[in-house]
């Protein structure tokens, strides 16, 4: 490309996309075809214009439920159908969800988040969570829930127990999501996130690249965060963790840039939203989660695990923070 055909953004004043109109897939596919440069710049402008660039938010997760799930989502290793290792555990103890808060409160998280392999609770499940999400407020802390498909009634008795996120990830494009999952549809998820956002619970959704979708698909995803109305307060990205026994272990890796890539658009089209650089940290390295940053993601998965496979270890995020003279949000968005 020559520098006549690449038109150079220097003045950060024209808005890059009209307030309050539906993001068109083909427009967010050309966010992705921007050069690299123009396309970091452009999410930098949008970041600056809501969030202080050098603050990140550590959530620590804890699996409440590991394993043992009916679902058969191709990228997980908790499905029961897949034979990864991972062992089926029983709904965690209140005092046990308590001290793995406790020690996530005092080593910097602000938000806890707690998942369970489930498809979807039931009734009881409910309660003794909105227990584990009562103890957890209790401490001070942001709280996320993510337990699969809910029914009516179920986000609102967790929203009176204190939760504050639910976590439901959209994963992909809605066509290629039956290629990753056969046990569920897309309007199942896009049904669950309504209950919750009809309860006034705040929502986390996201999803997955590096399962061998196109970017058509990215930026089918991402459209479909987008244009929720309003879209969703939390956006985690994940990078896929290919875990042997999945149907996924042998996706070939994506271009870290690309990843790069989804970032930056997250943050051009969900401008106040918290864009989290979520799983596959681990195998990342610490230039291109600099460049993740730099992308306007300001957000992490903080502590030694995620849900069953690993983390970087928090001494390290810590000296990340460092390195780039970045700190972590000392409390909650909107108290700051
Ligand atoms: N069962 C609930 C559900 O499906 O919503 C909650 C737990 S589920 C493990 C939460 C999210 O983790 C998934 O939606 C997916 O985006 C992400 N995830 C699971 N396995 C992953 C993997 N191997 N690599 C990257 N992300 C993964
Ligand atoms: C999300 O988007 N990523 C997190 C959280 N929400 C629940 C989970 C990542 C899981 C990675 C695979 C594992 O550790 O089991
Ligand atoms: Fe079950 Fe959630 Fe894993 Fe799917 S992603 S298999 S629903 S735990």
């Amino acid at each position: 490309m020559t520098e006549q055909t690449i038109t150079l953004h220097r003045a950060p004043k024209a808005p890059v996309h009209p307030k309050n109109e539906r993001w068109s897939v083909d427009a967010i596919e050309a966010l992705f075809q921007l050069p690299f440069p123009e396309l970091l710049y452009r999410a930098q402008i949008v970041h600056r214009e809501h969030f202080d660039p050098t603050k990140v938010e550590f959530a620590t997760l804890l699996s409440v439920k590991t394993g043992g799930c009916p679902e058969n989502c191709g990228y997980c290793p908790q499905a029961a159908e897949f034979d990864t290792g991972v062992k089926a555990s029983k709904l965690m103890e209140l005092e046990e969800v308590l001290f793995a808060a406790k020690r996530a409160k005092e080593a910097g998280a602000t938000r806890f988040c707690m998942g369970a392999a489930w498809r979807a609770p039931k009734d009881r499940d409910i309660e003794k969570v909105a227990e584990l999400v009562r103890g957890v407020k209790g401490l001070g802390m942001e709280t996320c829930a993510t337990l699969g498909m809910l029914e009516d009634g179920h986000a609102e008795q967790l929203r009176d127990a204190g939760l504050d996120f639910y976590n439901h990830n959209l994963d992909t494009a809605p066509e290629f999501y039956g290629d990753i999952v056969s046990t569920r549809d897309y309007q199942d998820r896009l049904d669950t996130l309504a209950r919750v956002r009809g309860a006034g619970v705040k929502i986390c959704s996201g999803g997955i690249v590096g399962m061998g979708e196109t970017v058509r698909h990215r930026a089918g995803l991402i459209a479909e965060l987008a244009n929720l109305d309003p879209y969703p307060e939390s956006v985690p990205i994940n990078n896929l963790v290919r875990v042997e026994g999945t149907p996924l272990a042998n996706q070939a890796p994506i271009d870290p840039f690309d990843f790069v890539r989804t970032i930056a658009v997250a943050r051009i089209t969900m401008p106040k939203a918290r864009v989290r650089l979520s799983a596959g940290r681990q195998q990342m390295g610490d230039g291109i989660q600099a460049l993740c940053f730099l992308a306007g993601a300001n957000s992490i998965f903080y502590g030694d695990k995620l849900l069953t496979t690993g983390n970087p270890d928090t001494e390290a995020d810590m000296q990340l923070m460092q390195r780039l003279g970045m700190s972590p949000a000392q409390q909650p968005p909107g108290k700051t």
